[in-house]
């Protein structure tokens, strides 16, 4: 019999905010990489995620939810979904199956018919239908739409259905050597990864505007001290009154932000860290090229 070859590619997750994305991301790479909340466009770049299997090699594409962009800040973030349609070999389209169809999900079922690549459906959420019947609507509307490779129904916080998953994705792949080392499961750097903990925090710890009008830049990585990481974070706001929310009474909200990032970022690296974080006030930062720059948020390629 002959043997398959081994297979290796891209696939990238797109899909509206709030679908599950990143959460996916996370289970399939088996360590939180990305920055996961219930607040919609936490996702701001491309981050890329590395799946070893039998026989073939994923190399996960995590891009920002699709919206309507405001600011020169979501300009970019759409720059990143649409070079991400365009660059890999696979389009993994995701979607929140507990919620009812919106214009939001024709738009993103556009950009992948229009893409014309082998597009696996993901209906994601399934823990939170009780009956799974109503599935099955959904199912055939996707189905006429477009002809899917494959539509998997899952749930990326239980984890179910996630195997079958990847080994859809591989069948789709060329064939090739794998791209990345074994032991590696991110391209991304640890700084940005350091940044996007602390920025999931105060995504989880603030409401209202200030998860859209926070950023953070990780401006110290020192790791030279073999007993302690010395990271410093600057979170960026647009306002002095943002400032002070971020800080909270006493500086309290500040220092559970930091001790919450601390421990994800010690999981992730195994070392103890020494976290500082300080507050910049940036007016109007989202629509600076400048600013944009700094903060590592990339220019269309
Ligand atoms: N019940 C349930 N919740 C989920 C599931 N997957 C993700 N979530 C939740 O949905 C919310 C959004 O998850 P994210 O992974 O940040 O979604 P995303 O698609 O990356 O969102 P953006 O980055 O904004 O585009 C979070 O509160 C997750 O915990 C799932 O399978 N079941
Ligand atoms: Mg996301």
């Amino acid at each position: 019999m002959q043997e398959d070859k081994f297979r290796s590619g891209y696939a990238a997750f797109v899909g509206r905010p709030n679908a599950g994305k990143s959460t996916l991301l996370n289970r399939l790479v088996g360590e939180k990489i990305a920055a996961v909340s219930n607040k919609p466009q936490t996702t701001r770049h491309r981050i890329q995620g590395i799946v070893n299997r039998e026989g073939g090699q994923i190399v996960f594409v995590d891009t920002p939810g699709v919206h309507k962009p405001g600011h020169l800040l979501n300009r970019r973030m759409m720059s990143a979904v649409h070079d991400a349609i365009l660059s890999v070999d696979v389009l993994v389209l995701m979607r929140d199956a507990s919620v009812s169809t919106g214009n939001g999900d024709r738009f993103v079922l556009e950009l992948v018919k229009q893409a014309a690549k082998p597009t696996i459906l993901v209906l994601n959420k399934i823990d939170k239908i009780r009956d799974k019947a109503t599935l099955l609507p959904l199912i055939e509307m996707y189905s006429k739409e477009y002809d899917f490779a494959e539509i998997i129904p899952v749930s990326a916080l239980k984890g179910d259905a996630v195997d079958n998953l990847l080994k859809q994705i591989v069948k789709h792949l060329p064939e090739g050597e794998p791209l990345f080392g074994e032991d590696e499961m991110t391209d991304q750097p640890l700084r940005s990864i350091v940044a996007e903990m602390v920025r999931e925090k105060i995504l989880m710890s603030t409401g209202e505007e200030i998860p859209y009008v926070t950023a953070v830049v990780t401006e110290l990585y020192d790791d030279t001290d073999p007993e302690v990481i010395r990271i410093f974070c600057a979170i960026y706001v647009e306002k002095p009154s943002q400032k002070k929310i971020i800080i909270g009474k006493q500086g309290a909200r500040i220092k559970d932000i930091g001790t919450r990032a601390r421990v994800d970022i010690e999981n992730l690296v195994g070392r103890q860290v020494f976290l500082k974080l300080f507050v910049k006030v940036v007016e109007d930062w989202r629509n600076r090229e400048a600013s944009l720059d700094e903060i590592g948020l990339e220019k269309s390629r």
